[in-house]
C-alpha cells in the first residue's frame, strides 16, 4: 500500500474513532439506545461519508450531491455521529439528541436534520426510495449516486426485494446499497430468527454487482466503495458489510443482548475508557 493510502487509512481510523465517541455522547444523554449498532457501523459510515461520497456538508441540498438514505431509521444515532464528524452538525448539538425541539430526533427524519434525506422508522423502505431517486436522477442526467443503509434483519421486509427487481430492471447503476450485517435483529440473532443466506448469491440472482467485506476493516471498505463506484456493468451495486455490534468497546462487543442497550450511569464512563483504550495509534 502506498504511503498516501496508509496516511488516508490512518486518518479514517482516527475519524471513525471520533464517530464512535459521538455515538456514546448521545446515548449517555438518555442512558440507553441503539448504540451498539452505531459502534458497529462507524467504519462503514466513515468510509461512505469521508472517503466515497461527493458531498458539501455546508450545502446539504447541493444539487450534485450523492444522496444517503438511512433505511434503518432507528440508526439515527449512528447517522448523527457521522454527520457531525463530516461537518453537517456542530459537536455541541449532540447532547440535544432525542430531546424536545432537537434537530436530532430518535428516529431519522428528513425535515429535521441537515443531511438526512428520508424519514425512517418503518424498515424496508430505503431501497424502494433509492429506486425512485435513482430513476429520477438518471432522467435528469445526474451523475450522483444514491446510497442506502439497510440492516440485516431488515432484509426480511418484502419491499426490499420488489425494489431489488426494479433496480436491476431499470439498470440503476447509480444505486450503492449497504447492508450492516451485524447478525442481530430485534428478536435475537438474525440467522436464527430469519436467515437470509446465501445473501451474495441472492443479490447476484437479482442482478446486482455484489461485494461482501469485513465492515470493520477500513482498507477493505475503501476498496469495496471504490469498486462499487467504478464497476463498469450497468447494474445496481451492493456491499454487504459484516460488522461487530459494539465494535471498539470491549464489554459491549461481548454483551449478548445488544439490539437496544441500557447502561447504568457509571457504565458510560467505562464505555469512554474502553473506547479510549482502543484509540488508533
Ligand atoms: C416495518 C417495520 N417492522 C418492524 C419494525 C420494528 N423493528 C425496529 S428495528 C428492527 C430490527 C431490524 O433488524 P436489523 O435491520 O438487523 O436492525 P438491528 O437489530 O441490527 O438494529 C425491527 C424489527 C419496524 N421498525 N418497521
Ligand atoms: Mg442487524
Amino acid at each position: 500500500m502506498s504511503e498516501g493510502n496508509l496516511l488516508h487509512n490512518s486518518r479514517l481510523a482516527e475519524r471513525a474513532h471520533r464517530v464512535r465517541h459521538n455515538a456514546i455522547t448521545m446515548a449517555e444523554v438518555h442512558g440507553q439506545g441503539y448504540v451498539a449498532q452505531a459502534l458497529g457501523v462507524a467504519d462503514v459510515l466513515s468510509v461512505a461519508y469521508l472517503h466515497a461520497m461527493r458531498i458539501r456538508p455546508d450545502q446539504p441540498e447541493w444539487e450534485d450531491r450523492d444522496r444517503f438514505l438511512l433505511s434503518v431509521g432507528h440508526y439515527g444515532i449512528a447517522h448523527y455521529a457521522i454527520l457531525t464528524e463530516a461537518g453537517y452538525l456542530p459537536e455541541s448539538e449532540l447532547v440535544t439528541y432525542g430531546c424536545d425541539d432537537s434537530r436530532l430526533p430518535m428516529s431519522g427524519m428528513a425535515s429535521y436534520t441537515p443531511g438526512a434525506e428520508m424519514s425512517g422508522g418503518s424498515i424496508g423502505l430505503g431501497l424502494p426510495m433509492a429506486v425512485g431517486m435513482g430513476l429520477g436522477l438518471k432522467r435528469k442526467k445526474s451523475s450522483s449516486f444514491v446510497y442506502t443503509l439497510m440492516g440485516d434483519g431488515e432484509l426480511a421486509e418484502g419491499p426490499t426485494w420488489e425494489a431489488a427487481i426494479s433496480a436491476s430492471h431499470y439498470k440503476l447503476d447509480n444505486i450503492i446499497a449497504l447492508v450492516d450485517f451485524n447478525k442481530v435483529q430485534a428478536d435475537g440473532p438474525s440467522p436464527t430468527i430469519m436467515s437470509t443466506e446465501p445473501l451474495v448469491a441472492k443479490f447476484e440472482a437479482f442482478g446486482f454487482y455484489v461485494q461482501r467485506v469485513d465492515g470493520n476493516d477500513l482498507p477493505a471498505l475503501v476498496k469495496a466503495f471504490d469498486n462499487a463506484r467504478e464497476h463498469p456493468e450497468p447494474k445496481p451495486r451492493i456491499i454487504i458489510c459484516d460488522t461487530k455490534m459494539g465494535c471498539g468497546v470491549d464489554f459491549l462487543e461481548a454483551r449478548e443482548k445488544n439490539h437496544f442497550i441500557r447502561l447504568e450511569p457509571d457504565e458510560w464512563k467505562r464505555a469512554y475508557e474502553a473506547l479510549e483504550a482502543r484509540r488508533p495509534a
